[in-house]
């Protein structure tokens, strides 16, 4: 069964999460929800599909040494500046990321591993694991979800002839599965440029080599799948450059499914791999998981609700058999703001704290200023559903006032 996740503790001062405690400060903003989802490792449980897919692309990339069990609770020198994100950079905000205190927070991404998979010696490595965001609420966001990350790194003066880079771009030529259309028009260029201590001759034959090794586990993922698009997007890290995302159409829409690039020298240097040169990429596994296993709304994978869990077999790809769906029940909620800013995360978070995973959707409908009073209103639509039985409209009117006090609390609004 499922790891029941950390034991922790919250007191006026403290945070104490499985006998380590953790001193508050003015940076703290982890609720016990999300306390409560820490060490679950969904990705741990072989009859998970987030498992399943860990597994699957383990095994595509047989001989890489594998991390899955790093605890989620980091630095922030490990999250941000291992990593070169600059100490004013805006990731860096309270409002998308949950602080346990200034120094300590849950991670943001599995990139915060990155410099301890390279210390470790393993020029392949995988690491796996929870991360947690602030983030907006919808069908493919959730405040909780797992990242892959993968760093290779070659020698920097053979990689032009090395067997392995060589082999495995000629490899990548072949295309195991031609139903997956590959869109790549990227090109090095100033916007998107290698670095200054790298060369054309180097960094030409480790982008290829990042380039295959993605689309040909892709390739392998989705050997099944009819006429899957596949494209590659420009895109900034701070931790690579050139940096890209690649995108899977998924019900008609791009699904942004990873972020990679060739990794900064600088922190290649940190780890004291000055005469290599290596590219990294950050996976995640619920987006795979859900055009894989046809899986609706990323809240489902914290389900745990039988019907869920029972469907699927350890290593195995199945579509997901949807049980019924139960009718939403839809409330607004509108207030003028105190003044003009607002943290739209905050808002998000807080709903999800009151109301818990019964909330489907938040979405802005309106936002307005009075011409005379430069007074700002917003409304904002929730939806509710359960995933496992029917909502009914009292219960619902009770949730919706608990957050409408909430929200007046706490953002100091005039609800209107
Ligand atoms: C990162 O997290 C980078 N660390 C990735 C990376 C690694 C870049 C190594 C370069 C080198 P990003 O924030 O784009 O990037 O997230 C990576 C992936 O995580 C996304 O493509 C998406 O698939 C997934 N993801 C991001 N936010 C959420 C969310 N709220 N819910 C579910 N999946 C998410
Ligand atoms: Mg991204």
């Amino acid at each position: 069964s499922y790891s029941t996740g950390s034991e922790f503790t919250v007191t006026d001062n403290e945070i104490n999460i499985d006998g380590k405690t953790y001193k508050k400060d003015k940076w703290t903003n982890v609720s016990p929800t999300t306390l409560s989802r820490v060490n679950r490792k969904l990705h741990l449980h072989p009859q998970h599909p987030i498992s399943i897919i860990r597994q699957l692309i383990e095994s595509h990339f047989h001989d890489f040494k594998t991390f899955h069990d790093i605890s989620p609770i980091v630095t922030t020198k490990q999250n941000f500046d291992d990593l070169l994100i600059a100490k004013d950079h805006v990731t860096r905000n309270r409002s998308d990321n949950y602080y346990l205190n200034e120094t300590t927070m849950l991670r943001a991404h599995t990139s915060a591993h990155q410099l301890q998979g390279m210390l470790s010696g393993a020029n392949k490595f995988l690491i796996s694991g929870d991360v947690f965001r602030r983030d907006e609420i919808d069908a493919s966001h959730y405040p909780v979800f797992h990242q892959m990350e993968g760093v290779v790194y070659f020698d920097r003066d053979q990689i032009k002839t090395a067997e392995q880079v060589t082999k495995d771009i000629e490899m990548g030529r072949l295309k195991e599965a031609e139903n997956v259309k590959v869109v790549d028009d990227t090109i090095i260029k100033p916007e998107n440029p290698m670095q200054e201590s790298h060369t054309q001759e180097t960094v030409e034959p480790i982008a290829a080599h990042l380039k295959y090794s993605i689309n040909s586990m892709v390739r392998k993922l989705f050997a099944d799948e009819p006429d899957l698009e596949v494209r590659w997007i420009d895109a900034y890290f701070p931790f690579t450059s050139p940096s890209w995302e690649v995108e899977i159409k998924y019900k008609g829409e791009w699904l942004e499914v990873l972020g990679c690039g060739v990794v900064r020298q600088e922190l290649m240097d940190q780890a004291g791999l000055h005469d290599k040169i290596g590219h990294a990429f950050g996976l995640g596994l619920e987006r795979l998981a859900m055009v894989l296993f046809g899986i609706p709304d990323i809240r489902l994978f914290w389900s745990q609700d039988e019907r869920f869990i029972q469907q699927f077999t350890p290593g195995q790809i199945q579509k997901f058999q949807p049980f019924s769906k139960y009718p939403p029940c839809i409330k607004d909620i509108s207030f003028w703001l105190p003044n003009k800013s607002w943290e739209e995360n905050d808002f998000c978070e807080l709903v999800r704290d009151v109301a818990g995973d019964i909330v489907e959707n938040v979405e802005l409908i309106d936002d307005f200023t009075h011409p005379k009073t430069d007074k700002r209103s917003l409304c904002y639509r929730m939806l509710y559903r359960s995933m496992d039985r029917n909502v009914t409209n009292d219960e619902i009117n009770v949730i919706q006032e608990r957050v409408r006090e909430a929200v007046e609390k706490e953002f100091a609004v005039e609800l209107r």
